[in-house]
């Protein structure tokens, strides 16, 4: 396959300006007319050829301003339609006409059928296997859309914009039109033709435009979709009040589907939902669903101002829009909910997701500077690394200025297709600060680390700090250079109270206190009057995503856990203390040896727990140990798998042991009264839900977890009870009855049923295997499927690393098959589930070689995507 680089950028021969489009929809045969207003750019060769993407597309016809034009003058083959001899300066309309079966289009790319709704993905590369067009981000149009149907085939025919109108077309037939009066990329067009149902608001904007709001699901699941309007409605309010945008269409919808590769689109004015994303009641959906939905939503809105009036140059600058949003959206859910428990999660998910990434094969930059499949860069790199970038803006210039060089990027861009370079001068600009060396971060691949030391000079009454990063070689990499690292920190003394007064030395001042700021390879600062021998708290919220490497005794650690005055640190402290303890379990379990005890560990939990000042959610995370992925990407080499577990398991037994009462307590305590999703509410339940999985553990019976599951009137404890019984107590009469009534409950609920995947295939041990291949044939599996592929196949390979990860190869196999099978019809899904083998080199010699195998055999399969081979190749290389 071909390689894109980022410094082979050029602009189009010749530029657009408008097009019209014609959809005349049939399952089988779509006929779609393009019209496209465009000229020659100024300077271009009056030679130069029009050339056009497109991907497996057939030709009817092609003409220039109404004429058929001569087949000399023009080439065609499926990838392009390339076009010789036009106009060196007149404004010309091309008609492009072609034939597309969405029924047989399996990839959910371009337009396809889902159910018996006609449906598109444009992004990244979809819009080609439409139409013959300029299929990229920096060339934008005023779009207008006539869709053509039969009315028993799409009642409802939808496109992004306004509506202009519509009635009879012939015989049987109807039409719609819709005029988008924004100038967009091909990316963010998007179709949708069936018959649905549909709930509908409105909103006032901030400038008294009032905006008509439409969320279309399938008929009768209307009323799941109250909580998604709720979201959408909080996000637009949210947007006005915090960044001062309004949104700008007479209309914003968005659609519900039950086929879709990703989480969802931002597609202008019509954005398009994996219904797991929207769909949701307290029967069938968890807590974790609901704050899902609202972050999601919120996303696709956010992106309306950070994608859509602004939009990325070329497809490297991916985190522009991603990035950006994905902060703006933590940001959202942040004053939506709790914001240090809001903060604990997504460093929880960097750190499982993103650092894993960096540190193995698939590492990149934030901004890749080559690509040789642009789907395989919706990574955890690009969206969640790149918003921890955007922190680390905001951190370095500080808020006012960091909203200033917002407002500035808003004003400058609006309607433009623009680059990282293009977003940082606003802020330099606002600022008055140099960002280079801050750049580094969107084009150096891999987590830097942070070595901290510190000493107490008790006669002078000092306290000295001193810092030092590395960063190791990541793919196409080998060297790197010295980066900009802003560290939030905080001295704490004996009482808990914080040492105030600022440091001396280099890298001391910083436009926010507290923060230092870590310019140079090593660096020291200095504190003055520090009578007593202060704790560090360094790194607090987790302002920079790097690894912390610092000597801090358990009794420092327990201190920054009792007394810090961020929560999040507080967390930290906790976390590291576990990972530690759980690092050295692991480590004597792999050597036969005894474990430590956990005495230390059980104190600072069962304290927390107890806490009635402390939040509950708070106190629910900070009793969630790390993962069994986590004490592995800590260990980092030569892992097996099957020893971090028992040493897990021990030390949650012992934790289960030390606070059995407290958690008996703290299991009853579900909030009372009917469900609410709030964060309040689902704080209680996951603090109870927690309590109840150590207390079953403590009471080495699944009777509690039985009772809670019968009792349970929300889908949230029940799921929590079902996991506590398939995973702690397998085999057992009360697992399989529990196993079996959820299943004959929510049959006829794919989503649900996907919970019930998942929660099997995440079930620890080798023999986890067996069930999922015979998941694979129970009736409610669908390989085409990517909500029940992610569920069943997706949970076992990436959220089971005992069961995934057997010593015989058997987990790697079953994974190589899948993909293999589903790249035939979704290279995009295959290429997604093969990503969890990407730290296969981190494991112990002989599932090393097993796991290598496997991928060597899906490099060897025939007709492998150019999505698969990519990612097989990179991650083998
Ligand atoms: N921009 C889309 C993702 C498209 C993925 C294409 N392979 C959703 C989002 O990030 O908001
Ligand atoms: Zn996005």
């Amino acid at each position: 396959g071909q390689v894109f680089h980022l410094k082979d950028y050029a602009p189009t021969d010749f530029v657009v300006d408008r097009i019209d489009l014609t959809f005349e929809l049939d399952p089988a045969e779509t006929k779609v007319i393009s019209r496209v207003l465009m000229k020659r750019r100024a300077g271009v060769s009056r030679s130069a050829p029009l050339v056009f993407d497109g991907d497996e597309l057939t030709l009817d016809s092609v003409q220039l301003d109404g004429n058929d034009i001569d087949p000399a003058d023009f080439d065609v083959t499926p990838e392009n339609l390339t076009i010789r001899n036009l106009p060196a300066e007149a404004t010309f309309e091309i008609t492009v006409n072609t034939t597309i079966a969405p029924e047989a289009n399996t990839s959910l790319m371009g337009l396809y059928r889902t159910g018996n709704i006609y449906c598109t993905q444009c992004e990244a590369e979809g819009f080609r296997r439409i139409t013959y067009f300029y299929d990229r981000p920096d060339v934008l149009a005023v779009y207008t859309v006539t869709i053509i149907s039969r009315k028993d085939d799409a009642r409802l025919m939808l496109s992004n914009g306004n509506y202009l109108g519509g009635g009879n077309y012939d015989e049987g037939r109807h039409f719609a039109a819709w005029f988008d009066p924004h100038p967009k990329p091909s990316y963010l067009f998007a179709l949708v033709a069936g018959d649905l149902g549909v709930i509908e608001d409105t909103f006032t904007t901030m400038d008294e435009r009032e905006v008509a709001l439409r969320i279309y699901v399938e008929h009768g699941k209307e009323k799941r979709a109250a909580y998604a309007m709720d979201a959408l409605k909080r996000s637009m309010r949210w947007d006005e009040e915090t960044f001062g945008r309004a949104y700008d269409l007479d209309i914003f919808m968005i659609v519900a589907v039950s086929d879709f590769n990703m989480g969802a689109m931002e597609n202008k004015g019509l954005n398009v939902f994996n219904d797991k994303y929207v769909l949701a009641d307290p029967e069938t959906a968890t807590d974790a669903d609901y704050a899902n939905i609202e972050a999601i939503i919120a996303h696709e809105y956010f992106h309306n101002w950070t994608g859509n009036r602004i939009t990325c140059r070329d497809w490297f600058q991916l985190c522009l829009k991603e990035g950006l949003t994905v902060f703006r959206d933590h940001a959202f859910s942040a004053d939506q909910r709790s914001a240090p428990v809001k903060r604990i999660a997504e460093i929880r998910l960097l750190k499982a997701h993103q650092f894993p990434e960096d540190a193995g094969p698939l590492a990149h930059p934030v901004r890749p500077e080559s690509y040789r499949e642009i789907n395989n860069f919706y990574t955890a790199t690009v969206y969640e690394k790149g918003s921890e970038v955007v922190g680390m803006l905001r951190t370095i210039v500080g808020a006012d200025a960091f909203r200033q060089g917002m407002d500035l990027y808003f004003e400058r861009h609006d309607g433009q297709a623009v680059t990282i370079e293009d977003f940082l001068a606003c802020f330099a600009e606002a600022s008055s600060r140099d960002l280079m060396q801050f750049s580094l971060w969107y084009s150096q691949a891999g987590t830097p680390s942070v070595s901290v030391s510190t000493s107490w000079d008790e006669a002078k009454s000092t306290f000295t700090v001193t810092l030092e990063q590395s960063l190791q070689p990541t793919p196409g990499q080998p060297r790197k250079e010295v980066m900009h690292i802003p560290l939030a920190y905080g001295l704490l003394l004996e009482d808990g109270s914080e040492h105030k007064g600022s440091p001396s030395g280099a890298g001391a001042s910083s436009a926010a206190a507290g923060v230092l700021h870590l310019t140079r390879r090593k660096q020291s600062v200095t504190f003055a009057d520090v009578a007593s021998r202060p704790v560090l708290s360094i790194n607090r919220g987790f302002s920079a995503p790097v690894n912390l490497a610092m000597e801090q005794s358990s009794a420092d650690l327990a201190h920054i856990a009792r007394h810090d005055a961020d929560g999040v640190a507080r967390w930290q402290a906790i976390n590291d203390h576990a990972t530690r303890h759980l690092v050295a379990a692991a480590r004597l379990a792999r050597d036969g040896r005894p474990l430590p005890a956990s005495d230390e560990l059980c104190a600072i939990l069962t304290a927390v727990a107890g806490d009635e000042s402390l939040e509950p959610a708070f106190r629910a995370q900070a009793l969630t140990l790390p993962a069994e992925s986590d004490i592995a990407r800590e260990i980092g080499s030569n892992i097996e798998p099957d020893s971090i577990r028992a040493a897990r398991e021990a030390v949650i037994a012992d934790v289960a042991r030390a606070g059995r009462e407290l958690f008996s307590t703290l299991a009853n305590q579900a909030p009372g009264g009917p469900y609410s999703p709030d964060a309040g509410s689902a704080g209680l339940r996951a603090l109870a839900g927690i309590a109840l999985s150590y207390a079953s553990i403590a009471e080495a019976s699944p009777a509690r977890a039985a009772a809670v599951f019968a009792a349970a009137d929300n889908m949230t404890v029940m799921a929590q009870a079902l996991q506590v019984l398939a995973h702690h107590f397998p085999g057992t009469g009360a697992a399989t009855d529990a196993l079996a009534a959820f299943e004959a409950r929510f049959a006829d609920n794919p989503l649900v049923i996907d919970k019930w995947f998942a929660i099997q295939a995440m079930a620890p041990g080798a023999a986890t295997l067996d069930r999922v291949r015979e998941l694979m044939t129970s009736r409610h599996f669908d390989r085409m499927n990517p909500n029940r592929v992610r569920a069943l196949i997706g949970s076992f390979s990436a959220g089971n690393p005992t069961g995934f990860n057997r010593a015989d190869g058997a987990g790697f196999r079953l994974l190589a098959d899948e993909v293999t099978a589903i790249d035939k019809r979704n290279p995009q899904l295959a290429a997604r589930l093969l990503t969890a083998m990407r730290s296969w080199r981190s494991l112990e010699p002989v599932r090393q070689e097993e796991a290598r195998l496997a991928l060597v055999a899906i490099l060897g399969a025939a007709q492998l995507s150019t999505d698969v081979s990519d990612i097989v190749q990179r991650t083998l290389a």
